[in-house]
């Protein structure tokens, strides 16, 4: 048991740093280079280049605690069986699937859809596959999570809105306290960013908490 306080809004969370786990959520070059997925979909994609270093440093941070690092990528099948029609056609037109720059859009094992090399996970670092936004629905991860006595989750990653807001509601209902670190995460709509943020730690802290890279480094240190 190593318990400790991480500096957040709306107020301190006390956690137990052997039963906090982190998770970079879709660092993908499909989201964050241009020629991807969030490009096609009309997206500056520099805008979520912010997020990279301070995640940088909490992963750095995180790895030399010895924490439980998990990484999650979105994408789908190559003959996108787990890929709803309605997905399909976000955006009005068909992206996923189709050929790009960096192969095929949001495919796993496409170059589009790994992770970018800053953040790229070593071995022994879970890396969990899932075809919607959420990280929970269709994946292993609640296991791995209930395998390792989880209880806390530090969150990173992109996009805010999207895929980081939805694995917060889902984790935050299976009893999960996410903190958000609101530096290492980024959306491609700077109001969407604050008031995403809001939305978390409103109302004592709603769905989850909201601290930065730095504190959460001084936590780790
Ligand atoms: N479009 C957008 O903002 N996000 C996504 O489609 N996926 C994730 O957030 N990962």
């Amino acid at each position: 048991m190593t318990a400790r306080s991480i500096a957040a809004e709306p107020f301190d969370l006390d956690l137990d740093l052997e039963k906090t786990a982190l998770v970079v959520i879709d660092m993908q070059r499909d989201f964050l280079q241009p020629g991807g997925f969030g490009e096609l979909l009309g997206n500056d994609v520099s805008l979520l280049r912010g997020a990279i270093e301070p995640t940088r440093a909490v992963l750095d941070a995180a790895r030399a605690a010895g924490m439980l690092v998990i990484h999650t990528r979105e994408g789908h099948r190559t003959d996108l069986a787990d890929c709803p029609p309605a997905k399909l056609t976000r955006g009005g037109k068909t992206f996923i699937g189709t050929d790009g720059p960096m192969g095929r859009i949001l495919v796993r094992g496409e170059e589009g859809h790994d992770i970018i090399p800053e953040l790229y996970p070593i071995p022994g670092e879970p890396v969990i596959d899932k075809p919607g936004k959420g990280a929970f629905y269709a994946t292993d991860l609640e296991a791995i999570l209930r395998g390792r006595d989880i209880r806390t989750l530090l969150v990173c990653g992109v996009t805010l809105e999207v895929c980081v807001h939805t694995t917060v509601r889902e984790a935050n209902d299976r009893g999960f306290e996410c903190v958000v670190l609101e530096d290492c995460v980024g959306s491609y709509f700077p109001e969407f960013l604050r008031v995403g943020l809001d939305m978390i730690k409103a109302q004592g802290a709603i769905f989850g908490w909201v601290s930065d890279s730095k504190r959460a480094v001084d936590l780790l240190n």
